[in-house]
């Protein structure tokens, strides 16, 4: 590395992507660091999902840091606690505590005399010669605005909140939302409820995957075989699964994809022998529009005879449950609410000033964009990882997020080395990144005709448009005929 500038680097969050950037940053030598969390502990979404039956829908061994390969994973899908205790314990392993300032979440950064000043919610004050916003995706809860919902006796929380001090041991329970989390719980308190009600406004497409665990014998091995180990990382037949299903995404009426829809339909019919609860799960649109859902055994949980699928919208919550539309009182002890994330906020509700006094709501006020999703105009030296319109589906957002580090990586080396003192991508380049991906992401099977939280607010996929390989390539190196550099 050619030192010649003592930068000073803050990330932003301590979750999967913080992690992976602080740790790339000491181990360059670049100690003048500070990350801020919000929270007690590290983890990001893996830390504020707690509910049963949380599992990682990518291959354990897929989402797992590059240098840091784990032979520990118990089973093929990891389940939530085992990445907790993994993110903990490579944070830990990297010397990260003595950097990381916990409980502090940064409310304000402003681009002032070349620096950026920073503040937290505490009031404490830092600043910045190089920011880094690895402020995570999935982590603000999106509460439904359904009537009523203060006024249920029982328990009532969020997904993302669970309150493990509620039983659930032979209670009547209430789940509303059908994504990847609701499908989760209602498998994991299939055997557990008394009663289990699923409340499902649209049908999920589910592929179906097998979860065993990993035996003595094969941890054993991953232990002793550091090539064997790296082999279960890229494992050959999963990365080629990987592939098969980005080409699908770019390309909705490729052969990959017409497979895909093929097995998800396969599954329904196999699955399920009742024909009126086989329709009511039938989506009404094509495998994959949404986040395609990996489950082992929701099938057989809905089709237990304590769980029942609900397909009448929700008119209201009441004192003592949820009522439908048919006018039914559905009788409650618990309510979770699986309705998911507001995806689109990113660093919000932050207030980032950049260049001429520009905030980020203003810029952000067609919505949230970024060149490579990585760099914008205004705001200078601040990179931010999994920021928006980035490669999202069914695969490991660890790969994705070290791919654009190594991007990151040559940027500020620029900066360190003298090139320049800042450095952002021009407003000409993101407007013209902007323009071809917006018609390239109507394309994608995200854009056939569903709602999903992939789409923005005028329903155009906020996402990646093209395959994995065009991502790749574009993260080798960064065109710098796109950016903006001041001396
Ligand atoms: P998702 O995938 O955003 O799913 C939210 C679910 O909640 C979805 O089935 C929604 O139905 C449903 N929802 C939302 N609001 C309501 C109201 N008001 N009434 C009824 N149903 C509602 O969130 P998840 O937490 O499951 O998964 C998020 C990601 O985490 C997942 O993709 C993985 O990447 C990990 P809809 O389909 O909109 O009709």
């Amino acid at each position: 590395m050619t030192d010649t500038r003592d930068l000073r680097f803050i990330v932003i969050g301590a979750g999967m992507a913080g992690i992976l950037s602080a740790i790339k940053l000491l181990e360059a030598g670049r100690n003048n660091l500070r990350v801020y969390e919000k929270a007690a502990k590290v983890g990001g979404t893996w830390r504020e999902n707690t509910y049963p039956g949380l599992t990682c829908d990518v291959a354990a061994h897929a989402y797992t840091y590059s240098f840091e390969p784990n032979p520990e994973w118990s089973q093929y899908l990891a389940p939530g606690p085992e990445i907790q205790q993994y993110f903990e314990r490579t944070a830990k392993k990297y010397g990260l505590d003595d950097y990381i300032r916990y409980d502090r979440e940064i409310t304000r950064c402003e681009f002032k005399e070349g620096q950026w000043k920073l503040e937290t919610a505490n009031g404490d004050h830092d600043y910045a010669d190089v920011i880094i916003a690895a402020t995570g995706v999935l982590h603000r809860p999106r509460f439904p605005s359904l009537k009523g919902l203060d006024t249920f006796r029982g328990a009532l929380f969020h997904s993302a909140r669970w309150d493990h001090e509620v039983a659930l041991d032979d209670k009547r329970i209430g789940v509303i939302g059908s994504g990847s989390t609701g499908v989760q719980i209602i498998s994991a308190l299939s055997e557990r409820a008394q009663k289990l009600t699923h409340f499902q406004r649209s049908a999920q497409w589910i592929m179906p995957v097998e979860n065993p665990a990993f035996t003595e014998e094969q941890k054993a091995a991953f232990r002793n075989d550091p090539e064997l180990l790296r082999h279960m990382q890229n494992e050959p037949t999963y990365s080629a699964a990987v592939d098969r299903f980005n080409h699908a995404i770019a390309n909705p009426d490729s052969p990959e994809m017409h497979e895909i829809e093929a097995w998800v339909l396969q599954n329904l019919e196999d699955s399920v022998a009742d024909p009126v609860l086989k329709e009511k799960l039938r989506p009404g649109y094509r495998a994959a529009c949404k986040r395609l859902i990996y489950s082992p055994d929701y099938y057989q949980a809905i089709q237990r005879p304590n769980v029942f699928l609900e397909t009448e919208n929700i008119e209201c919550i009441e004192e003592n449950g949820i009522r439908t539309a048919d006018g039914v009182l559905h009788a409650l002890d618990v309510i979770v609410l699986a309705t998911g994330f507001h995806a689109h906020a990113f660093m919000r509700p932050m207030q980032i000033v950049g260049r001429n006094n520009r905030s980020l709501d203003d810029t952000w006020a067609e919505g949230p964009r970024a060149y490579l999703s990585i760099s914008m105009p205004d705001f200078p030296n601040f990179f931010m990882l999994n920021g928006p319109n980035g490669p999202v589906g069914n695969f490991s957002l660890i790969e994705i997020a070290e791919h654009q580090w190594h991007y990151i990586e040559q940027l500020i080396e620029l900066i360190e080395g003298g090139e320049c003192s800042h450095i952002n991508t021009s407003q000409k380049a993101q407007d013209t990144f902007e323009t071809a991906r917006v018609a390239a992401a109507k394309q994608t099977i995200f854009g056939s005709g569903c709602q999903s939280w992939y789409l923005d607010d005028k329903g155009i996929p906020a996402t990646w448009p093209w395959d994995r390989a065009r991502f790749f390539e574009e993260m080798e190196e960064p065109d710098l005929q796109a950016y903006d550099m001041t001396c």
